[in-house]
């Protein structure tokens, strides 16, 4: 009897538990949905609709992301993306480079830690690895530039780029052999370095650059959240001196590779409609939060590697900024770029300053009205006005062959 009633005390005790293990079960798993599709402060994100708004001037930057109901759902605060600073830097120039830092820190970096990777052609110095640490809120890692990224190609022809540089010292670094492989690294190999395997999105910083706003949120989410592949702060246009045929090279390469471009893309952006030359716009790639895997894919390394063989980042002065965006403008659609105008960003001698008046005094300290994109010198109003289904591919190579 009293092994019966043990049995029948044990059934009931265990279904009691079962039942109450349920309803925990319920509960907790409530408790963590409702948790990961809730995008709480600080990490959270402007919406797009606040990046539409972004033509007449900044509405707004909301601790909470509205995302559309179209949009992918916002990874959690907590969630962090694989993400890191990237700064291309010489010793000489560490002072310059820790005021920039310690901006970076103060207006983001000191919530989210994100971890900087150096680069550099010479090794670093401990001074300068010690100095720049000691700014850091994240890891730090420091790497050399192998010498076939940072160097002649075999089929480039020393003697010729001496010649170029002399007659070109009148152009701004025209005379410079060091800047053209800054440019020729920033365009084809930084995104190869061993440091930055690990990464999926990067944030380019320079010496000397200023942050005048605080960022509450995490652009890098922002970016994976819209599945965003390139964001910038400042548009211009560049000197055309120095680009005397990358136009005709990029027009070729679209020529020889129809199957790169992307339908829709963003070659309106780029291109004058009358002279259906290249109308100089670009992103000013001093400021650059993107993907790794753009600039990885086989489209954007097989645009490098045919400039590269034309020679022109040798022979002539080609920018990195420009050879961003030129490939911005035939890979990618315009929903895959990204103004960041609440950023507030100053790189001599333009700036990017928040126009909206609570945004700029609570968050900022900047001229709005001196915000480069108000002027003619910037091409942000005509890409924020750019129609998202443009695809002038056609017209380009057309006009290319007659
Ligand atoms: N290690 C190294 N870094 C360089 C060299 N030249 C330029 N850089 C870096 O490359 C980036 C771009 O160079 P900048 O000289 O700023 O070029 P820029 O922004 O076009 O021109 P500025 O108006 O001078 O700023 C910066 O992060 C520099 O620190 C170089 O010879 N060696
Ligand atoms: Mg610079």
């Amino acid at each position: 009897m009293a092994g019966y009633l043990n049995r029948t005390t044990y059934k009931a005790i265990f279904a009691l538990g079962l039942v109450v293990l349920i309803v925990h079960l319920l509960f907790f798993s409530g408790v963590t949905l409702h948790r990961s599709t809730t995008a709480p402060a600080p990490a959270a994100v402007p919406g797009r609709a606040e990046a539409a708004s972004a033509v007449s001037g900044l509405s707004t930057v909301p601790d909470l992301a509205p995302i559309l109901p179209n949009e992918p759902t916002p990874v959690s605060a907590s969630q962090r993306v694989k993400a890191c600073f990237v700064i291309l830097v010489r010793n000489s120039d560490i002072h310059e480079l820790r005021k920039s830092m310690r901006e970076v820190e103060d207006r983001f970096n000191h919530k989210f830690n994100y971890p900087y990777v150096f680069l550099n052609n010479e090794p670093f110095t401990e001074e300068f690895k010690e100095l720049a640490s000691a700014v850091a809120s994240g890891n730090t890692s420091y790497g050399l530039i192998p010498k076939e990224h940072w160097g002649y190609p075999s089929w480039i022809s020393q003697q010729k780029a001496a010649e170029t540089r002399t007659k070109m010292k009148d152009i701004i670094y025209g005379w410079s052999e060091s800047y053209r492989h800054m440019c020729r690294y920033e365009s084809g190999f930084f995104y190869h370095h061993p440091l930055l395997q690990q990464y999926d999105y990067y944030w380019r910083v320079e010496p000397g650059v200023k942050f005048m706003c605080d960022i509450d949120y995490d652009p890098f989410v922002y970016m994976h959240v819209n599945q965003l592949k390139y964001g910038f702060t400042i548009s211009i246009h560049e000197y055309r001196e120095t680009i005397p045929t990358l136009w005709e090279t990029t027009k070729r390469f679209m020529r020889d590779h129809p199957e790169y471009v992307s339908h829709p893309n963003t070659l309106e952006w780029v291109v004058d409609q009358k002279s259906g030359d290249y109308n100089l716009c670009h992103f000013w790639s001093n400021f650059e939060i993107g993907d790794l895997a753009f600039l990885r894919s086989e489209r954007y390394q097989a645009y490098f590697d045919y400039l590269d063989q034309a020679g022109g980042f040798f022979y002539e002065r080609w920018g990195d900024a420009p050879v961003h965006s030129l490939a911005v403008a035939m890979f990618l659609r315009k929903d895959e770029v990204h103004w960041f105008e609440d950023i507030g960003y100053f790189h001599n001698p333009a700036s990017n300053c928040p126009n909206d008046p609570v945004i700029n005094r609570d968050k900022c300290h900047c001229d709005p009205t001196k915000s480069v994109h108000l002027g003619s010198w910037s091409c942000t109003k005509e890409f924020m006005a750019l129609d998202p289904n443009s695809d002038i591919s056609a017209k380009v190579l057309t006009v290319e062959k007659s």
